[in-house]
C-alpha cells in the first residue's frame, strides 16, 4: 500500500535533469556510463525478475546489450566478461551472499560495477564502484514487494541515463518522463483494485497449482506473481511465457489449474489473446489482468480491470495486483504472510 508514496522517494530529485541523475550513481558515474558497451545483471529472487525486466527496456530503449543471471549460478561457473561491461547488482537488503561473491569475483574484470540498492551502507553498496538507493525504506515482510517496484523505477533511470547517450529521442524521452511522473498516481489506482482481488482470491485458495502467463516485459512479472504465491500461500505455481504454452505446458492445463494472465493493451495483445483462447479451449479457468475493454469477460474467463497504462509502465503497475492476490490467497488460507515458514528476509550464507 506504501508503493505510490515510496515511489516518489525513488523518483525524488532525479527526472528533471540528466546532471541530478547522474549525480545520484555517485562520483564517476558519468565517465563510466560514457565508456559502457554492455550490462550484465546479477541478483536473486525478487530483484533477478526486476533484472530480466530492464533487459527489456536497456535493450529496447538504450540500445545496449544486456545479459541477466541469478547470482547462485553465475559465481560458480567460468564466464566470458566482453570489454566495457558494466555489472550491476540488484539486490534489497545489499547483503545476499550469492550476490555479494558474483560481485567479488568480477571486480576486477569489468569496467565498473554498480548496484541498485534499498540499504545505504550495506555490503553491496560499499564494495561498488557506483550506487542507485532505492529509497523505499524498511520492508517488515520477507517477501518483497515496494522493494521490486522501486527496483524497476531506479532501473528504469538507469536505462534512460544510458539511453540519453545513444541518440534517444527527445519525443522518447519525453514520453518516458512523463509516463513516471504518472507512476504514483496509476499505484493508487492499482492498490485500489484490493476489495475486487480479495473476493477473487477464493478461487486460488483451494487450489493446490496455479499457472500465471505473460509475454515481453510481462513475463517476469508472471514469474514475480507465481514467486509471491509460492512464497507467502505456499501455493505451487509456475509462470511461462504465453507463446511456450504450447511447447509443455497446455498438458498440464484442466478445471483445477487456474490460470492468471497479466495482458495490457500492447503490441502483443492479439498474440496472449490466442493464447487464452487455447486455455480456454481446454477447460482452464482464466482470471485475466487487462486495460479497459480490450478483453471481454465470459464463462471461464473472469476480467480485472487495470488502469489504463503507459506501455512503459505496464511492468510496475502490473505487479501490484498480483502481490494483492498473494496476499489475499495467503490471508484465506492463514498462512504467515510477513515470516513464511523456511524463508529468510536477507540470505547471507
Ligand atoms: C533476494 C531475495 C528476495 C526474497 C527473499 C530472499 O534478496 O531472494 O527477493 O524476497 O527475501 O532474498 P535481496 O538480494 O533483494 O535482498
Amino acid at each position: 500500500y506504501e508503493q505510490p508514496e515510496v515511489v516518489k522517494a525513488t523518483l525524488q530529485g532525479r527526472i528533471s535533469a540528466t546532471k541530478l541523475l547522474e549525480q545520484a550513481f555517485g562520483n564517476g558515474a558519468s565517465a563510466i556510463f560514457d565508456q559502457t558497451k554492455q550490462v550484465q545483471i546479477i541478483a536473486c529472487g525478487t530483484s533477478y525478475h526486476a533484472g530480466m525486466i530492464a533487459k527489456y527496456w536497456l535493450e529496447d530503449i538504450a540500445g545496449i546489450p544486456c545479459a541477466v543471471e541469478v547470482a547462485s549460478e553465475y559465481r560458480y561457473r567460468k564466464h566470458v566478461v566482453p570489454e566495457n561491461t558494466l555489472f550491476l547488482t540488484i539486490s534489497q537488503s545489499g547483503e545476499t551472499a550469492d550476490t555479494l561473491a558474483a560481485l567479488r569475483e568480477v571486480q576486477d574484470k569489468v569496467l565498473a560495477s554498480l548496484t541498485i540498492c534499498n540499504v545505504p551502507g550495506s555490503s553491496l553498496v560499499r564494495e561498488s564502484d557506483l550506487s542507485l538507493m532505492t529509497n523505499a525504506g524498511p520492508e517488515i515482510g520477507v517477501a518483497s514487494t515496494k522493494a521490486f517496484t522501486t527496483q524497476l523505477v531506479a532501473l528504469l533511470l538507469f536505462t534512460l541515463a544510458l539511453a540519453r547517450r545513444s541518440g534517444l529521442s527527445e519525443a522518447r524521452e519525453a514520453e518516458i518522463v512523463g509516463a513516471l511522473h504518472q507512476l504514483p498516481e496509476l499505484l493508487l489506482a492499482a492498490v485500489k483494485l484490493d476489495a475486487s482481488i480479495e473476493s477473487l482470491s477464493r478461487a486460488f485458495a483451494e487450489k493446490n497449482h496455479t499457472l500465471f502467463l505473460g509475454r515481453g516485459p510481462l513475463y517476469p512479472v508472471a514469474m514475480e506473481g507465481a514467486l509471491k504465491l509460492k512464497e507467502i500461500s505456499y501455493i505451487h505455481a509456475e509462470a511461462y511465457p504465453a507463446g511456450e504454452l504450447k511447447h509443455g505446458p497446455l498438458a498440464l492445463v484442466d478445471k483445477d489449474m487456474p490460470v492468471v494472465a497479466v495482458a495490457p493493451n500492447n503490441a502483443l495483445l492479439d498474440k496472449l489473446k490466442a493464447n487464452l483462447q487455447e486455455v480456454k479451449a481446454r477447460g482452464g479457468e482464466l482470471f485475466v489482468f487487462a486495460g479497459a475493454d480490450h478483453i471481454k469477460p465470459e464463462e471461464g474467463l473472469r476480467v480485472e480491470q487495470m488502469p489504463d497504462v503507459p506501455e512503459i509502465l505496464e511492468p510496475i503497475v502490473y505487479t501490484v495486483p498480483l502481490q494483492l492476490l498473494s496476499y489475499h490467497v495467503a490471508v484465506l488460507k492463514g498462512t504467515d504472510v510477513d515470516q513464511p515458514r523456511n524463508l529468510a528476509k536477507s540470505v547471507t550464507v
